[in-house]
């Protein structure tokens, strides 16, 4: 039950998110910890997830890709949180998100310790998809509670989309032939925003990477936020995710906001990938 919980933490507190976007597409003075402009609704989003989680019993540590430090509040399970994944959309009016790990472990912790998984996508509509107990559920959010609209979701057979990240000329040359493969296979579908193109990949099948560059070989995107919470859902529907060797799962974080070249979808996209670029 206290997953359950959690999990309506995050779904009631979707409208005051949204509802805050308006008046906050200003850059606030600071920083996150990656060295990113953090928007007021950064800010404003963090500060209300901090508040409400570590509030639950079931809830003890509080991290967030807003935050250096984590916030702790006696026993219980920690979360990682992307308060606002994508939040530089709020300025186009595209879709953005939130992401939510729960691991059984002190942070930073291995993407196995995770029990639980989740997104929500301001969108058209709120929805959000979770990961837990072996099972993947899509609701739609409405005032604050989750209807579910899908159950036992799993990636479809046939893949249509792919999304990938970082500018065409700082992708290595070993990505760029994958690419190149991939796309004379599926349609490309990306916006900026993880959460939207991961969602893209979740309804029509596909794969979505924001691979490692040649300036950066981490890539952009944190593995404790964003890459191992995101494995752990696509993994639990059923396809694959990857570092670029390994299940993101897999890897264990020297430090809280490590970034991680994410690739994740249909098993047959990412063995591709694994198969290209070990011939490093
Ligand atoms: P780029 C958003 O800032 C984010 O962290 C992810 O949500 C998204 O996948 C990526 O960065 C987009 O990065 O370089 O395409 O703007």
């Amino acid at each position: 039950m206290s997953v359950e919980t959690i999990f309506d933490v995050i779904a009631s507190s979707t409208d005051d998110i949204r509802d805050s976007l308006a008046g906050r597409r200003t850059y606030a003075d600071g920083q996150n910890p990656s060295g990113e402009q953090q928007l007021a609704a950064d800010v404003h989003a963090d500060r209300l997830l901090e508040e409400r989680l570590l509030a639950l019993d079931s809830v003890g540590a509080y991290a967030s890709e807003e935050r250096e430090e984590i916030s702790t509040d006696g026993a219980g399970y920690s979360v990682a949180v992307d308060p606002l994944d994508g939040s530089s959309n709020v300025k186009s009016n595209n879709a953005m998100g939130t992401v939510l790990g729960v691991y059984d472990a002190e942070l930073p912790a291995p993407g196995r310790s995770l029990i639980a998984a989740a997104y929500v996508l301001y969108g058209p509509l709120t929805t959000m998809m979770t990961a837990h107990d072996g099972t993947v559920t899509e609701y739609v959010v409405e005032d604050g509670a989750r209807q579910p609209v899908r159950e036992n979701v799993t990636l479809p057979d046939d893949p249509v989309v792919y999304g990938f990240g970082g500018r065409v000329p700082e992708w290595p040359d070993d990505f760029s032939t994958f690419a190149s493969s991939v796309e004379q296979e599926l349609k490309l579908r990306y916006g900026g925003a993880m959460i939207a193109d991961v969602n893209q990949v979740m309804t029509y099948g596909g794969v979505f990477a924001y691979p490692a560059l040649e300036s950066h070989p981490d890539g952009k995107l944190r593995l404790l936020f964003e890459g191992a919470p995101i494995g752990y859902i696509v993994e639990t529907a059923g396809g694959r995710s990857s570092d670029g060797s390994q299940s993101l799962l897999d890897g264990t974080p020297s430090a809280l906001h490590q970034r991680v070249p994410v690739h994740v979808g249909n098993a047959e996209y990412i063995a591709q990938l694994e198969e290209r670029l070990q011939t490093r």
